[in-house]
């Protein structure tokens, strides 16, 4: 079954998630569950109290719903770490319509196509993101309603969203709650919808796998809108739990470190590049990070031997996530002895996660043995939205999701991520499609043709590198001038390649492929 591009669970699955309790009623919109009278939030000047924050995010929904926002519908939403973020996300999902999260980097390709793909009603933005001008996007895209956090020039300003709270009926436990971005395999980003009761299900498994409990204080350096720092545990994890949510701008060491001292923040979630970052830091830099209990890595690979640097140098726990917006969770847990703690991705989060780990074939490897990663479970996708072709290849007949992450594991259940096989750069935790960048570096009058590799780069794991094959007679294009034909194409910046490479020819496969492999053995690194 296949309702409006959804696919649901399967019949018995479901009324087993239900009866062993890992599917419950409970709606995102019910997910402030602090006392009152505790700080839930800090963002910039903001210090907002449950519930104040409950109040705001009321009074925004009785403001969207005046707009005729309705249960049901879709809204592209682009913000940073801001206040404005976490009100509009709660007013969606109070009223039951579901939040599409894209980056704050994304540009105008990416957000036509999720407004266009996801039939959005509307499209919430910042005003700028440094000399990108959000308002100026917004003017050309398919949406009836764009609001603007800030200065709104002709659109609605986010604040004028506000009026006294009115009874909502509220979506169904079952009903899409948000809809995550995949990392992309192909030439088109994929939206992944997530139900309320999955995504309740994530987010407090997390909680409690992570120990979160009213005085963790939790500081956003990963874009809010992403699933770590949203859901795993991240912000919904800890109201949730009761605990205080402090946003900062990024990861940098001079936002992040004065906020933890400031605020006594005690976990933190990062990608590898950060985690470095913060390593070397701690050298030049003096703020008081003594209140770090916990630093949850995730993302990409985190090497063993600088998992093990961060309790000696940062002072405080390391925890391994291996993690996708796609569903399955694996943490490494609390508790784990040390050397699992360094060496491993975690283990999944459910009891109720099923996992296989097979070769090209699709058969189960031997125990131990490196093999792709399938998985099913109560908070992994069945399909992608509205995406039928690409459902055929990205699940097997029995709902197993084929990940494309190479993996092994061992006798405690603990993965190890070995590599992948789909045709993707994980740069750093960002996720680059290299068949989305060929197909726009084709564009460019001077290509043949294109091929995109992963290079291994200390600090990001991988860079991007584009292979170009040139038309006859045509110059080399330089790396500048490449960068600023796919900004004029709209495409998000951490797409773009880091190194461009010429050939006459790309190596193929046995079948005819190209061999991406042997183009990245072309070169010395
Ligand atoms: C997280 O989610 P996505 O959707 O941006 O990316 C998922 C992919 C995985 O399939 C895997 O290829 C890679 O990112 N990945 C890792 C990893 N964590 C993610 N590869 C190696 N080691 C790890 N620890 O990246 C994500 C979602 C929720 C929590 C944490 C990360």
């Amino acid at each position: 079954m296949d309702t409006d591009g959804f696919t649901p669970w399967p019949a018995d699955l479901e009324a087993r998630y239900t009866a062993e309790g890992y599917w419950s009623d409970r709606v995102l919109g019910g997910v402030l569950r602090g006392d009152p009278a505790r700080v839930a939030l800090v963002a910039g000047d903001d210090r907002l109290t449950y519930a104040d924050l409950s109040r705001r995010a009321s009074r925004t929904a009785a403001g969207l719903l005046r707009l005729g926002i309705a249960r049901g519908d879709r809204v592209v939403v682009q913000l940073p770490n801001t206040t404005g973020f976490v009100v509009t996300f709660l007013a969606l999902v109070r009223i039951g319509a579901a939040p599409v999260l894209a980056l704050p980097a994304h540009r105008e390709s990416e957000i036509r196509y999720l407004c266009e793909l996801s039939g959005a009603r509307a499209y919430v933005c910042a005003e700028r993101d440094g000399d990108f001008d959000y308002r100026a996007m917004a003017r050309t895209l398919p949406v009836e309603h764009v609001i603007v956090d800030g200065d709104a020039e002709e659109f609605t300003p986010l604040a004028s969203l506000d009026a006294d709270p009115v009874e909502i009926e509220g979506p169904a436990p079952s009903d899409v709650g948000v809809f995550l971005l995949s990392g992309g395999t192909t030439g088109l980003p994929k939206l992944i919808p997530r139900t309320h009761r999955d995504y309740v299900y994530n987010l407090e498994a997390s909680a409690e796998v992570c120990g979160f409990t009213r005085d963790t204080v939790y500081l956003v350096v990963l874009p809010a809108a992403h699933n770590f720092a949203l859901a795993c545990p991240g912000v919904l994890g800890v109201f949730a739990t009761g605990g205080t949510v402090v946003l900062s701008p990024s990861g940098s060491p001079d936002e992040a470190f004065p906020l933890i001292e400031r605020e006594r923040a005690t976990v933190c979630a990062v990608v590898p590049p950060i985690a470095l970052l913060w390593l070397d830091a701690v050298t030049w830099q003096d703020e008081d990070l003594s209140s770090l209990e916990l630093l949850q890595v995730g993302g990409a690979k985190f090497a063993a031997e600088r998992a093990a640097e961060v309790p000696r140098v940062l002072g405080c726990q390391v925890q391994q996530v291996f993690g996708m917006a796609e569903g399955l969770l694996n943490y490494t847990r609390l508790d784990d002895p040390r050397d699992l703690v360094e060496r491993t991705q975690g283990r999944p989060l459910s009891p109720a996660d099923e996992i296989r780990v097979v070769d090209p074939d699709g058969a189960q490897v031997a125990p131990g043995e490196v093999g792709e990663l399938l998985t099913r479970g109560p908070y992994t996708l069945r399909g992608y939205y509205r995406a039928p072709e690409h459902n055929a290849r990205s699940f097997t007949p029995d709902g197993f999701y084929r990940t494309g992450d190479l993996v092994r594991r061992l006798p405690s259940g603990h993965l190890i991520v070995e590599g992948r096989e789909k045709d993707q750069i994980n740069r750093g935790g960002d996720k680059v499609s290299a068949e989305e960048l060929e197909n726009h570096l084709l564009t460019h009058p001077a290509i043949h043709d294109a091929a995109v590799v992963g290079l291994p780069d200390p600090m990001m794991g991988e860079r991007t590198c584009a292979f170009l094959i040139l038309r006859k007679g045509e110059k080399a294009p330089d790396l500048r001038e490449i960068k600023d034909f796919l900004r004029g194409r709209g495409l998000a910046a951490y797409k773009f390649p880091d190194r461009l490479e010429t050939a006459d020819a790309f190596p193929r496969t046995p079948v005819g492929k190209i061999s991406k492999k042997a183009l990245a053995a072309r070169l010395p690194g």
